[in-house]
């Protein structure tokens, strides 16, 4: 019953690009999803990527779910059949060589498998990244508990940082040139185009003690995107992700990863915007300003 919801659900999300279509090329303003009372149970799927993740999860949901109703079915099948019964004698069973051989190379082969299956997907997200001088590129801060986000400007770069700059509310991943940089609490992203996020863990550092705290295990989740990825402090990592068109919207970003009592608050914004919006809300068209991660390292010290 439980795959049936799922497989009609499916239906329906591959029918629905006609009617959002045709009210795309008027821009209607920007609804949060979490207030669209249509939002469907499982999130919608945003990213090029999206199909092939959910691809996946539906397999091995499937295979799961023959296996559980197969066991569970087995299950009360013998609490009836041998059930007790006047003078029924259990029986002594040593096991069966045989089908303990089958249902243990049964097993490793269905997980074979699904390496295999894997492996295609794992390396279009995680292992290519897309040309830098064509994708827009943001530097992705976490903190306990918030995030924040820069981008390069007009020169095309990003500013190192430090934990020694950064004064909450005025300079809150501590640029050592701000101005050279655009600081924004949300994520903010162009459709139809490769985006590449690095991703930071950022520590604290108390400006009157000049005691810092190093910075703690994240994990940067947007469900739409269908992706998910751990944030090590002290060790950046680059993804990438290319939102489809006409999927222009207010999405969430979320932390993935208990790391505090705060987690429950972590989140920010994740706006999809057309060209004008993004160049009201950067200040520049990022488009005539091509950018690169290249450049003084941009680890916080
Ligand atoms: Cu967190």
């Amino acid at each position: 019953m439980f795959l049936v919801g799922f497989a009609s659900s499916t239906g329906t999300q591959a029918q629905a690009p006609e009617p959002a279509a045709a009210s795309a090329p008027a821009l209607s303003p920007l609804v949060p999803m979490w207030e669209d009372p249509d939002q469907p149970l499982i999130p919608e799927i945003i990213s090029t990527y999206g199909w092939d993740v959910d691809y996946l999860f539906y397999l091995i949901l499937a295979i799961t779910s023959f296996f559980m109703v197969l066991c569970l079915g087995l299950f009360f099948y013998f609490l009836v059949r041998y059930r007790y019964q006047e003078g029924r004698r259990a029986t002594y069973t040593h096991g069966n060589s045989k089908l303990e051989v089958f249902w243990t190379v049964g097993t490793a082969a269905i997980l074979i498998y699904l390496a295999v299956v894997q492996r295609e997907t794992w390396s279009e997200i995680r292992q290519e990244l897309p040309d830098e001088a064509t994708s827009f590129l943001v530097n992705v801060y976490a903190e306990q508990f918030g995030w924040h986000f820069t981008y390069p400007g007009k020169d095309g770069k990003f500013e190192p940082t430090s934990l020694e700059e950064i004064f909450p509310g005025i300079n809150p991943v501590g640029l050592e040139n701000p101005d050279n940089d655009v600081y924004l609490s949300d994520l903010v992203v162009p459709e139809g185009v490769t985006v590449i996020l690095q991703l930071f863990s950022q520590g604290k550092y108390d400006q009157d003690t000049g005691k810092e705290t190093l910075g703690v295990l994240h994990s940067f989740f947007v469900s739409n995107l269908r992706l998910k990825l751990d944030i090590v402090p002290g060790y950046p990592q680059k993804v990438w992700f290319e939102v489809l068109p006409k999927k222009r919207g207010i999405y969430e970003v979320n932390c993935a990863e208990l790391c505090g009592l705060g987690h429950y608050t972590m989140r920010a914004n994740f706006k999809v915007l057309s060209d004008a919006e993004l160049e009201k809300e950067l200040g520049y068209n990022w488009r005539e300003h091509p950018a690169t991660f290249a450049g003084p390292d941009t680890t916080q010290k």
